[in-house]
């Protein structure tokens, strides 16, 4: 039997394929040592890249678990031009702003050794603009429906397209322009959308440097009990 009702409510039989200890030992590591080449570039190569790649790239995500599955995200792509360079500018301007005066010489401090500022080319440069909204409440026929942990399920999703992006071959950043509802204006969003995460998608420019740093070793992140 492969479906049952559980409280009235249609369920489908669960199954993975049965894997040795050997096998998982094998598939996280190896999952593991493919994320851990991924670095946030922010340097693309214009070269283009087909709508199907992306496509299942934002499929991925939306796999991600939600609040009662409420599935509160709006992923929307941008590759037209006109409408990146109209983001870019948006986002310079604002940044202009924080660099200049709302951050902190502490935080800007912080930030010296990954080398970022305002200008913000790759908003053009990268084929295409993934621009992640999270929706505080849905919209059905007109009525206003209750979403969960709405910030919780759409930073889960956003981990889902950042890793996604990684095994496909390409390169992101994740950008936030603070504040950033210009977003929501260019991209014409409806008030329940709130813009999240702004993330340029292509392949690394060739010869792209990254900083050189590391990431913390196991025993500074996991604590065994
Ligand atoms: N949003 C700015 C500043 C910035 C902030 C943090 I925290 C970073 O990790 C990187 C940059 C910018 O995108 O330049």
């Amino acid at each position: 039997m492969d479906k049952k009702l559980i409280s009235g409510f249609e369920h489908i039989a669960y199954s993975r394929p049965e894997l040795s200890l050997e096998q998982l030992e094998d598939n996280a590591r190896a999952f593991y040592e493919s994320m851990a080449q991924r670095r946030t570039v922010r340097e693309f190569d214009t070269r283009p890249i087909p709508r199907e790649v992306i496509d299942h790239i934002v499929l991925t995500a939306g796999t991600a678990p939600s609040g009662a599955h409420k599935q509160p995200w709006t992923f929307c792509v941008v590759e037209n031009p006109e409408i990146k360079r109209q983001i870019r500018l948006a986002a310079e301007e604002e940044e202009k702003i924080s660099y200049g005066s709302r951050m902190p010489d502490g935080w800007k401090e912080d930030l010296k050794p990954l080398g970022t500022d305002w200008r913000k080319p790759f908003l053009e440069e990268a084929p295409y603009l993934i621009v992640v909204f999270k929706q505080s409440y849905g919209m059905k026929e007109g009525e206003k429906t209750q979403h969960y942990y709405v910030s919780e399920s759409v930073g889960i999703a956003c981990g889902f397209l950042i890793a996604a992006i990684h095994q496909a071959g390409l390169a992101t950043v994740t950008h936030t322009p603070s504040p950033m509802n210009f977003l929501s204006e260019i991209l014409a969003r409806p008030a329940h959308e709130k813009p999240f995460l702004l993330l340029p998608v292509g392949f690394a420019k060739a010869e792209t440097f990254v900083p050189a740093i590391t990431r913390k070793p196991l025993d500074e992140i996991l604590i065994r009990y």
